[in-house]
């Protein structure tokens, strides 16, 4: 039977990592796309890397960019994908403040260049397209949980350029009777989410304090609500979305939403420190009060987290939490990991790495990255 062909944009990133797996191990012949930097950016991908000189590779990588359409033309003619997962985007919704015009180009007309590429080349018939949409388009609270039907209100560059990316997902699928889906993704995180996002930064600098090799670290707005989910869970759906008899839109979550701050006390746990939480807005800080584990003990009232304003972004989304019901009861899909697994999942990977770090630390190489 002939194999499916895929192509991720964003191949690099999370999902897409995620995704080529998935995909690999369906049986599909992948396609990715990355860009040109002057450092090799394929670390989430490198384990799937195959040798350009071996005969019928089944992951292979094209240079590219989500702002050059006679590229994204260009590739997909000579693809001819069954499957195209647009998950390329400037992601970070803080950075988009400073980037928009940008993360407008990027993830809004980038989105535009792919359907019409499939339009330009008579592909509509044979590719069908999966828009990454997100839960940042709800933006400020209308309705909870958020489902198909909650109406859209962005608070960002980037939930505003993705805004224009999923109804023109609906427009070309309306228009051009193109099987094109939006799914509406909340949170998804894993050992190798981006280091800036908040989760990622929490486990990465938990390992780092519980190591010795880190003092404190700082965050933005410790009330806000997110509905966290596993990615692994998430690229899942994605193809289930594009096997589905119907193009239609969909929302993938959990259900369940928590704190930023909740979730810095669960990774905390994981190392066997609680914590105490004082002060409120930007004078909040948390204190060790206990320490269980023997492996990681710290001076009790030792401050390790405090708020910086700086994390503050303009507009703000407080709240997200997902309704899946959609998802479950035509689909099938249910998330199988729970947030103290993902928790677990993200401690247990950040330790080992920062054990690596800890004996460069300790035989006086200086570690310490730049994260924000
Ligand atoms: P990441 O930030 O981890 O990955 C983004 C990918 O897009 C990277 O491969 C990046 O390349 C690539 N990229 C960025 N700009 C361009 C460009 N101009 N041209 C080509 N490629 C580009 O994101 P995630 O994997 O977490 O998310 C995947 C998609 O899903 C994104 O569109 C995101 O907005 C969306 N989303 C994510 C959610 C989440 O919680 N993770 C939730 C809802 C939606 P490089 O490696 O070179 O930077
Ligand atoms: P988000 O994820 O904006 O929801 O977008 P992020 O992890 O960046 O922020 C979540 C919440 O945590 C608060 N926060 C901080 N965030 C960061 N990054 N750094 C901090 O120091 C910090 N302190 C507090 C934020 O204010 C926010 O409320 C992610 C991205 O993956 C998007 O691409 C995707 O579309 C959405 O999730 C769904």
């Amino acid at each position: 039977m002939k194999k499916k062909v895929a192509f991720i944009t964003g191949v690099t990133g999370q999902d897409g990592a995620y995704l080529s797996e998935l995909l690999l191990n369906k049986g599909y012949i992948v396609h990715g796309l990355k860009r040109r930097s002057s450092l090799f950016n394929t670390d989430r991908v490198d384990h799937l890397y195959q040798d350009p000189h071996i005969e019928d590779r089944n992951f292979i990588l094209h240079y590219g960019d989500m702002t050059d359409s006679t590229n994204l033309i260009r590739l997909i003619q000579e693809i001819q994908p069954d499957e195209i997962y647009n998950l390329a985007a400037m992601s970070h919704v803080q950075v988009s403040f400073e980037v928009p015009e940008y993360t407008a180009n990027a993830d809004g007309i980038g989105t535009l260049r792919i359907l019409d590429a499939v339009r330009l080349l008579g592909l509509e018939k044979k590719t069908r397209i999966y828009q990454a949409s997100t839960s940042e388009l709800y933006g400020k609270v209308q309705e909870v949980p958020q489902s198909e039907t909650t109406p859209f209100y962005p608070r960002s560059p980037y939930a505003v350029a993705k805004m224009y990316a999923y109804w023109i997902t609906v427009n070309y699928r309306e228009a051009y009777d193109m099987y094109a889906c939006n799914g509406i993704l909340f949170n998804h995180e894993s050992p190798i989410r981006g280091e800036t996002f908040v989760t990622r930064k929490i486990t990465r600098a938990v390992s780092r304090i519980a190591l010795g090799i880190q003092d404190k670290f700082y965050l933005g707005n410790l009330d806000a609500q997110r509905d966290w989910g596993h990615a692994k869970d998430y690229v899942r759906m994605m193809w289930m979305i594009l096997q589905a008899e119907e193009p239609e839109d969909w929302v993938i979550a959990t259900g369940k939403t928590t704190m930023v701050r909740d979730f810095v006390r669960m990774a905390f746990n994981e190392v066997g420190i609680t914590l105490e939480f004082k002060g409120t807005g930007v004078d909040e800080k948390a204190f060790v009060s206990q320490c269980s584990n023997m492996a990681y003990q710290l001076p009790m009232g030792k401050e390790v987290l405090s708020v910086d304003p700086k994390y503050f972004r303009p507009t703000e989304v407080n709240l997200l939490i997902g309704n899946p019901a959609k998802a479950k009861t035509k689909l099938g899909w249910e998330a199988t990991y729970q947030l103290s697994d993902l928790v677990r999942d993200m401690m247990t990977s950040d330790l080992k790495l920062m054990q690596k770090e800890q004996y460069l630390h300790n035989g006086g190489y200086k570690t310490y990255k730049y994260f924000e």
